[in-house]
């Protein structure tokens, strides 16, 4: 297949966080700009900027009020247009996050439709009167806490939001807030992007009889994976991506296999691929985020393997990560950030780059940034994290009690700003950052882990080079081998008579395996391509695994 984007990494940039070039304490463009060079060397095809329109913040930008400008703490449409030319000068892409299940309730939208039923706006929003007692019109929970609706007193009615009260969901079943949808996303093609990251974009079909969900359910299952939802991706792709070479990636909460398989498929005319968080819920005790407990190693095997397995088998395309904005750090979560910091941030970039489809790397992700454990809620800025802590408040629940669970959890363990260098504010910014800066910065950082050849940033920009090298990174079948292996995770990729064949010990522990490949060593030629130890044993067919250790061998 040729399509660019299934050869291609792409990296993630918040760009809150990511290099203030003004002191307000801010990232800027002018700061993603200044750090191109840094990302040609690591070797990314592809930028993922998250939303950088006008705003006002509520969510960290994805509260748009303006699609067609930008905020003004990130800058100008012209620095933007510099950035646009700059990276594509370096041959590095850049793809737009966009939002559109929602708006910010300050969207001109909804300020127009908020002002009476029958302004020509009402309908871009879902409206609903009050159910017969005098309550919501139905018990839909917001992922952000509290009910999904809210009464707008003048009017007398509720608007649906499925986040935050101040992000109201668009109606999709209207023709013309579907018509400026696209024009916006044209706007943005025609200006020069390579494609677009689509927020919960599995979301925008709400069953339309809004049937209130049998609790504990939260309504979810009449919105997720709605009714229309292939009709209007497809209408986008017709009407928006069938006419550019770019990419698009679907953000999709909650969904199936078979629904990626139908956005992805090139036949359906959706979607270059999909993001789906089931890998990242296997430390989720009792499928609840707001709790604590160990990772289900034995889970994440099997996910991840059937999502490699069946998406192949229906012809669609995953996105790989461990890491986003809304997840915390891969290393303090799945891997070890004291001890064993270096060898499992290796490992677990190795595990997830050798898999089939478009891996993703969260800024600071390739050097091994951890989560920042802060204890005090003051240090967090989180919509999401301020609201659960006010509920759990409410309902009586202790600081200590509720702060073990927010260190864990919340969405600001990937947002502290990037550590650059050992100097004051690990050289974000020269002033007060928005979000404190995590206190190993002196240790773990950019310039650091750029004087060290052996650091985890080598290591990715390996796995970046090889994707480059074998076509089998890209195309090889995937098979788990050892399912039942407590602590190794091993699968192979195969394409014609070659072998890749991955193994990472995802403890830190010693541990082997007798491996259940059935070949003769004779016939073959084995290489190492990486490994995260500086001596890794040659190819056999019993293998023992040091802590954290990641092998992958080249068999043809
Ligand atoms: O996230 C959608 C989403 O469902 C989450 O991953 C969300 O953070 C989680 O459910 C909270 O527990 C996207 C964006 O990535 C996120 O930053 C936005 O806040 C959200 O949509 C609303 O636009």
């Amino acid at each position: 297949m040729k399509e660019w984007w299934r050869r291609s990494v792409v990296y993630q940039i918040y760009p809150r966080s990511f290099n203030d070039t003004t002191g307000n304490g801010v990232g800027d463009i002018q700061g993603i700009i200044d750090k191109l060079d840094y990302l040609k060397e690591l070797g990314v095809d592809v930028i993922w900027l998250t939303p950088i329109y006008s705003s006002p913040q509520r969510d960290n930008g994805y509260d748009i009020s303006d699609y067609y400008s930008i905020h003004e703490e990130f800058g100008t449409m012209e620095d933007f247009d510099r950035l646009l030319n700059e990276s594509h000068d370096r041959g590095i892409k850049i793809i737009m996050d966009i939002v559109v299940n929602h708006t910010s309730t300050e969207h001109e939208w909804f300020q127009q439709a908020k002002k009476s039923k029958d302004n020509p706006y009402r309908d871009y929003y879902i409206w609903k009167e009050s159910a017969p007692e005098g309550k919501e019109p139905n018990n839909w929970v917001s992922k952000f806490g509290g009910s999904a609706w809210q009464l707008d007193p003048a009017t007398g009615e509720y608007y649906l939001h499925l986040f935050d009260v101040t992000q109201a969901d668009l109606n999709w079943e209207n023709e013309k807030v579907r018509e400026s949808v696209y024009e916006m996303m044209n706007f943005w093609f025609e200006k020069g992007v390579d494609g677009f990251r689509l927020d919960v974009i599995n979301l925008i079909s709400k069953r339309q009889d809004f049937p209130n969900d049998v609790p504990p359910g939260d309504g979810r299952r009449y919105y997720t994976d709605g009714p229309r939802v292939h009709e209007y991706i497809h209408e986008m792709n017709q009407n928006v991506f069938s006419k550019y070479d770019g990419m698009t990636v679907g953000e999709m909460s909650s969904t199936t296999i078979d629904h990626c398989i139908k956005y992805t498929n090139p036949e359906s005319q959706e979607l270059s691929m999909t993001f789906n968080f089931h890998h990242l819920k296997v430390d989720y005790p009792g499928g609840e985020k707001w709790a604590v407990g160990d990772f289900d190693f034995m889970a994440l095997k099997d996910i991840l393997s059937t999502w490699q397995v069946e998406m192949n088998k229906g012809g669609g395309w995953n996105a790989l990560f461990w890491c986003n904005h809304d997840q915390p750090r891969i290393v303090t979560r799945y891997g070890n950030d004291g001890e064993y910091h270096k060898e499992s941030a290796k490992m677990l970039a190795t595990t997830i780059h050798m898999m089939q489809g478009t891996p993703y790397i969260y800024q600071g992700e390739e050097f091994g940034m951890t989560d920042p454990k802060f204890d005090d809620i003051s240090d967090y800025r989180d919509v999401e994290t301020l609201n659960y802590y006010k509920i759990m408040k409410d309902l009586g629940k202790s600081n200590e009690e509720i702060m073990d669970i927010i260190k864990r959890k919340s969405r600001d363990n990937s947002r502290t700003p990037v550590q650059w260098n050992d100097s004051a504010n690990a050289g974000f910014t020269e002033g007060t950052p928005w979000l404190p800066v995590a206190s190993n910065y002196p240790e773990i950082n950019a310039e650091e882990a750029m004087k060290n050849p052996d650091s985890v940033f080598y290591h990715y920009q390996k796995l970046i080079a090889l994707r480059k090298e074998h076509d089998i990174i890209t195309h090889g079948n995937y098979e788990l081998l050892l399912r039942d292996h407590p602590e190794l995770f091993v699968y192979t990729r195969s394409m014609d008579d070659e072998i890749l064949l991955s193994v990472n010990n995802f403890y830190g522990k010693e541990t082997s395996a007798k491996l259940p490949l059935d070949l003769n060593l004779d016939d073959y030629e084995s290489n190492i391509l990486i490994s995260n130890y500086s001596e890794s044993a040659a190819y056999s067919n019993e293998l023992t695994l040091r802590p954290y250790e990641s092998v992958v061998y080249h068999l043809k």
